[in-house]
C-alpha cells in the first residue's frame, strides 16, 4: 500500500535515471597545521608528504624515529566535487567509503555526516541533506592514533596488556586500544609509522529505490555429487519501505541462472538464493596449487527496482568443499586428535608461510607487487598462506590473486600478541568490522580457515603480559571478544569453513576446555608456533612433533643490494648501530651469529662492508638450512604416530613469506620481491616428492615424502603411465615424470587402477669433498606404500668405510632417483661446515648467457672446478629470479635460468650477474 502511494513521488525523481556513482578518489588536499600539501586517495599523510618533497624516504635509516611527529599530529584530508541537480534528485544520496584510517569526522559542506572509528569498517553515510547543486566540500578531520589511544587509555578502568610494546621495536603504545593495523605501531619486524588518510575507495553513490552492498556465496555438495551454490544478497534501501525489485543470478560460463521478485522491508535487508547447479552444468572443482585447476566463475547479481533501475554486483566464486578433520588418532582418546585439512574430500598437507602486510603504507601495494609474491610463493609449490592477525583483511586483489593460483589462506581476525577492551563502543565496532569483513572475504575459495586471533589464547594463559594477577578479568574478556562477539557473527554470517577461536589452538579441544585450554599449543591437539634460537638450527631432533606447525622461524638479513638504499656508509658494519636498531627482535643480531657458528666458520674479510655482505650471506644460509630441517622434519611427520601419540602433522607454515621494509628479519623474500637463499630452499623442501636424509642417532635415515602417491592415467595409446598430480597445472620444479627418471618396473606400465604403491629406485652417493668424482654409489629399491616412509636406513660410519672415506667430516651425500635434474634430488652433509675437511676455494664462472624462448628468460652456464657449498648467485640491478641458488655444486657444470622481472638484454644481465660460494668469505 505505502508503496503505491510512494511510487508517482518516486518516478518523478528518477525517471530516465540509473544508479549514479561518483568517485572521490583522487586528489585531496592533506593538511595539518602550517603544512598543506596534494595527497593522493587512496593513501596517507606520509605518502603525500613524500610525493611533495617534505619529507624522505620513510625507511631510510631512523626515518621512523625522525618522522614521529608527523603520526602524532592530527591530518585532514579535504577536497571539492561537483553535483548536479540530477544526482540530487534521487531520493539517497550516500558517501560510502571502504576505509578510513581510522579515528575521524567527516564533513560535507561544514555538516558533520559521520565519525570512523576503526579502520575495517566500511562506513555508509546519508548525505543527501548536506549536498548543494554545484561545487561542495568535504573534509575528513583524522585524529593522530597516537593521541587517541593515549585518550582512550586513561578513560579504561584497567590497563589493557600490554600497555607498550618491548623498547627494541622503537615504536608506538596502545595498538591494541584502536582498531587499526596493529603493527603500524612497530612489531618485531617492522617499523612504526601510524598512518592516516582515506586507505580505500571513497565515493558518493545516489539510488532511487535499493543498492546491492555485498553479495556472498557459498558451495556444497550435493549426495549426488551435484553442486549446491548458496547466494546470499545485501542490500540497503531507501528510506521509504518496502521496495520491490527484482533480483536476478546468473554463474558464466555455465547457462545457470535464477531471478525471483523481492519485497525489501527494512533499510538493510538480505534475499538468498538457494540454487541446485545441474550436471550439465559441468562444473570444475577449485583445487589447491598442487592438485588440480583453480577454475573460477562469475556469479552476476542485477537488481532492477520496479522503476526498471538497475544495479548490479558481481564475483568471482569457486566451488570446492573444505572440512578440518579431527578425529581421535586412536581408540586411545588420550592420544588427541588429528587436525588436518579435507580439501574436496582430499587430505591436503598445507606447505607455506605466513603473510603480513606488503608496506607499511598500503597505497604502494600494487596488484602487481601482490601478483609477483604470491606467484613466488606459488612457484615453490606453496599452497597455503595465513593472514597473520596483526596486519589488515587484505585488499581485494590478494584474495583475487590467491583463488587464482591455488594459494589457501588461514585467515586470521585482525587480532594479534595483546589483550583488548570490551567495552560497549569497541565491541560495537569489531561487530560491524567481523560482519562487513566475513561478507567481503567469504565467496572466496581459497579461504580455508577463520580465525579469532594471533597468539592471544596462549598469551593469556602463559601470562605473557603480566595478566596473570587479573587472570578472570582478562579472560572474561578474551571471551567476550572472541567468543560471544567474533564467533558468534562468524556461526551467522559463514558456516561454510572452519572457524577456530585462536592461532595457534587445540582446536575442538580448545573448545571442550571452555575456550582458554589448559595447555594451549599441546602437539596432540591443533596447531602449534614454534621458535627456537639456541639449540642447533640444522638438527631436526629438538623440534617437537605438532599435528601442524602455524608458525616456526629463524632471522636472517636481507641482502646488501635491498638495504643499500636505506643505509649510508657507516651502517654497512655487521655490529653497527643502525644494525642493531633495525633489527626489533630482542638479541636477533647476537642470536644469529650464535647460530652461524655452530655451522659455519664466520668471514673474515678485513674489508668492513665485505664482511658484512659476508655476514649477511651466512645468515641466510643458517636461515635455509634451518627452515629446510624443520619443514622437512614436520613433512616426514604426515602419516607416523610416535609412542607418545604424537605425529600426523598435516601442516608446516614458516614464518614469514614477505618483508614490510629492509631489515633483519623472518622472511623468506626481502622488501621489493627479491628472494633470500630460504625463498630457493622452499622450492625443495615443498617439492612434491622430496628425499629426505636425516640422522637417527649413529644411523642415517632417508625418507621420501609425496603430496600423494602417484596415480595412474590412462594414455590415449591404451599403456598406463605414473605420474604425480597435478598434471593440469605443471609449474617450473614440479614437472616430473617416472619416465624421465628411468625405467618404470615393468608392473607399473600396465596396470589398472590407481596403485596403493609405489617403486623407485633411490641413488645414495657418497663424495670427498676435493673431488667431483663420487667414492661410491648404493642404489636401493623402493616400495612406497604410504605418502611419507623411511625407505634406507644404515650406520654411517659403515657407509663411511665402505666407500673410504677417511672420516664423516671429509665427506657428503648426494641423494636422487636416476635423473638429478628432472627427478628430486638433495645434499646431506654428515658433519657442520665448520667441520668440514677437504673443501677449498672454488673457481666459479657464468658464461654463455643467452635470452630463451620464454620472454625476460635467460639461460647461461655456471662451471666450477671444486665442489661449492651454497653457490650464491645475485643479477645486482635486475629484479628476477634464478632457477635455483644457495645449492651445493657437486658436478663441474650446470644449467641455470634467470627469470627476469623486467625488461633487461643480454650485455646488461652479464654485467649484473655475480656467484660466489662459500670458501669465498674465508681471506
Ligand atoms: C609470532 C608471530 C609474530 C612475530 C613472530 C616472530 O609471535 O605471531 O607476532 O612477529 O612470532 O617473533
Amino acid at each position: 500500500m505505502v508503496t503505491v502511494l510512494l511510487l508517482p513521488l518516486l518516478l518523478l525523481a528518477a525517471e530516465g535515471m540509473a544508479t549514479n556513482t561518483i568517485s572521490l578518489n583522487g586528489q585531496w588536499i592533506v593538511s595539518s597545521g602550517d603544512i598543506s600539501v596534494p595527497g593522493t586517495v587512496p593513501g596517507s599523510m606520509y605518502t603525500a608528504l613524500i610525493a611533495s618533497g617534505r619529507i624522505g624516504d620513510p625507511y631510510f635509516r631512523m626515518n621512523d624515529k625522525e618522522y614521529g611527529w608527523i603520526g602524532d599530529r592530527d591530518w585532514a584530508y579535504t577536497r571539492t566535487f561537483q553535483v548536479t541537480a540530477d544526482t540530487l534528485a534521487y531520493p539517497r544520496v550516500v558517501l560510502v567509503c571502504e576505509g578510513f584510517d581510522t579515528v575521524a569526522t567527516v564533513t560535507v559542506n561544514n555538516q558533520t555526516v559521520g565519525t570512523s572509528m576503526n579502520m575495517f569498517v566500511r562506513y555508509v553515510y546519508d548525505i543527501k541533506q548536506a549536498l548543494v547543486v554545484g561545487q561542495n566540500s568535504i573534509t575528513v578531520q583524522f585524529q593522530s592514533a597516537t593521541g587517541y589511544v593515549k585518550q582512550v587509555a586513561s578513560s579504561l578502568p584497567y590497563d589493557i596488556l600490554p600497555t607498550c610494546v618491548p623498547p627494541q621495536y622503537h615504536g608506538a603504545c596502545g595498538a591494541n586500544l584502536i582498531r587499526k593495523t596493529q603493527c603500524s605501531f612497530s612489531w618485531d619486524w617492522g617499523p612504526s609509522f601510524p598512518t592516516q588518510g582515506i586507505w580505500r575507495d571513497i565515493y558518493i553513490q545516489a539510488y532511487n529505490t535499493a543498492v546491492i552492498r555485498d553479495v556472498t556465496s557459498e558451495t556444497s555438495k550435493n549426495a549426488d555429487g551435484t553442486w549446491h551454490l548458496k547466494v546470499d544478497i545485501f542490500m540497503e534501501t531507501i528510506a521509504q519501505l518496502p521496495v520491490h525489485g527484482q533480483l536476478e543470478v546468473k554463474l558464466y560460463p555455465t547457462s545457470v541462472t535464477s531471478s525471483k521478485q523481492v519485497n525489501l522491508v527494512k533499510q538493510n535487508d538480505s534475499v538468498s538464493f538457494n540454487i541446485n547447479i545441474p550436471k550439465s552444468a559441468a562444473i570444475d572443482e577449485w583445487w589447491p596449487n598442487g592438485y588440480g585447476n583453480q577454475s573460477l566463475y562469475d556469479l552476476y547479481v542485477f537488481y532492477t527496482d520496479s522503476l526498471g533501475t538497475m544495479n548490479n554486483k558481481k564475483i568471482r566464486i569457486g566451488f570446492r568443499t573444505v572440512e578440518l578433520v579431527q578425529d581421535y588418532v586412536s581408540v586411545n582418546k588420550s592420544l588427541g586428535r588429528t587436525f588436518y585439512f579435507r580439501i574436496n574430500g582430499r587430505p591436503i598437507f598445507l606447505k607455506g608461510s605466513n603473510w603480513i602486510p606488503a608496506d607499511s603504507f598500503l597505497e604502494r601495494v600494487t596488484r602487481d607487487r601482490v601478483y609477483n609474491y604470491l606467484k613466488s610463493a606459488a612457484d615453490v609449490h606453496m599452497n597455503t598462506l595465513r593472514v597473520w592477525g596483526g596486519g589488515i583483511y587484505e585488499m581485494d586483489i590478494f584474495y583475487e590473486i590467491a583463488d587464482e593460483l591455488g594459494i589457501m589462506l588461514w585467515q586470521d581476525f585482525m587480532f594479534a600478541c595483546a589483550m583488548y577492551p570490551t567495552h560497549p563502543a569497541f565491541i560495537d565496532s569489531v561487530k560491524q568490522e567481523v560482519t562487513y569483513q566475513v561478507r567481503r572475504m567469504k565467496h572466496h575459495p581459497s579461504i580455508i580457515v577463520l580465525s579469532g586471533n594471533n597468539e592471544n589464547e596462549k598469551a593469556l594463559v602463559q601470562d605473557w603480559y603480566g595478566t596473570g594477577v587479573n587472570f578472570t578479568l582478562y579472560k572474561a574478556d578474551y571471551l567476550k571478544l572472541y567468543i560471544d562477539t567474533v564467533r558468534s557473527i562468524v556461526m551467522a554470517e559463514d558456516t561454510s569453513r572452519p572457524f577456530l577461536a585462536s592461532s595457534p589452538s587445540n582446536g575442538v579441544e580448545t573448545q571442550a576446555e571452555g575456550w582458554v585450554a589448559n595447555a594451549p599449543y599441546d602437539t596432540h591437539y591443533g596447531d602449534i608456533h614454534e621458535y627456537k634460537y639456541l639449540t642447533p638450527f640444522y638438527d631436526p631432533s629438538v623440534l617437537r612433533i605438532p599435528r601442524m606447525c602455524s608458525e616456526y622461524g629463524l632471522q636472517s638479513y636481507p641482502s646488501l643490494e635491498g638495504l643499500e638504499p636505506v643505509y649510508n656508509d657507516t651502517d654497512v658494519d655487521y655490529w653497527s648501530d643502525l644494525n642493531d636498531y633495525r633489527n626489533h627482535h630482542p638479541f636477533g643480531n647476537v642470536e644469529m651469529m650464535a647460530e652461524a657458528i655452530q655451522y659455519v666458520n664466520l668471514p673474515n674479510c678485513p674489508d668492513r662492508k665485505q664482511r658484512f655482505s659476508d655476514l649477511i650471506y651466512v645468515t641466510q644460509i643458517d636461515h635455509a638450512v634451518g627452515m629446510r630441517t624443520w619443514s622437512e622434519h614436520y613433512r616426514r611427520w604426515q602419516n607416523r604416530l610416535d609412542s607418545d601419540g604424537q605425529g600426523n602433522t598435516m601442516g608446516a607454515l614458516y614464518w614469514m613469506l614477505a618483508d614490510i621494509w629492509q631489515a633483519p628479519t623472518w622472511a623468506s623474500i626481502e622488501y621489493g620481491g627479491k628472494w633470500k637463499m630460504l625463498h630457493y630452499y622452499a622450492a625443495n623442501f615443498f617439492a612434491p616428492t622430496i628425499i629426505s636424509p636425516t640422522m637417527d642417532g649413529d644411523f642415517l635415515d632417508v625418507y621420501i615424502v609425496m603430496d600423494e602417491l602417484p596415480v595412474k592415467e590412462t594414455r590415449q595409446d591404451d599403456t598406463y603411465q605414473l605420474i604425480f598430480k597435478p598434471k593440469t597445472n605443471p609449474r617450473p620444479f614440479s614437472i616430473f615424470d617416472l619416465n624421465t627418471w628411468g625405467n618404470p618396473p615393468a608392473s607399473h606400465t600396465r596396470a589398472t587402477g590407481p596403485p596403493s604403491e609405489f617403486d623407485g629406485t633411490l641413488y645414495i652417493e657418497m663424495y670427498s669433498w676435493n673431488s667431483f668424482t663420487a667414492l661410491k654409489s648404493w642404489s636401493v629399491p623402493f616400495t612406497m606404500n604410504t605418502t611419507a616412509q623411511s625407505v634406507f636406513r644404515a650406520d654411517i660410519d659403515t657407509m663411511v668405510q665402505s666407500a673410504q672415506c677417511t672420516r664423516r667430516s671429509t665427506c657428503f651425500l648426494v641423494l636422487h632417483f636416476g635423473d638429478r635434474v628432472a627427478g628430486p634430488s638433495t645434499w646431506y652433509t654428515l658433519s657442520t661446515f665448520s667441520g668440514a675437511q677437504g673443501l677449498e676455494k672454488a673457481k666459479l664462472q657464468i658464461s654463455n648467457l643467452r635470452a630463451s624462448t620464454v620472454q625476460n628468460q635467460f639461460t647461461f652456464t655456471l662451471t666450477s672446478d671444486k665442489i661449492a657449498p651454497f653457490v650464491w648467485l645475485e643479477a645486482i640491478g635486475v629484479k628476477g629470479r634464478f632457477s635455483d641458488n644457495g645449492f651445493l655444486m657437486y658436478q663441474p657444470n650446470m644449467t641455470l635460468t634467470y627469470l627476469a622481472w623486467e625488461a633487461v638484454d643480454v650485455n646488461k644481465l652479464t654485467a649484473a650477474l655475480t656467484v660466489k660460494s662459500l670458501m669465498d668469505v674465508y681471506y
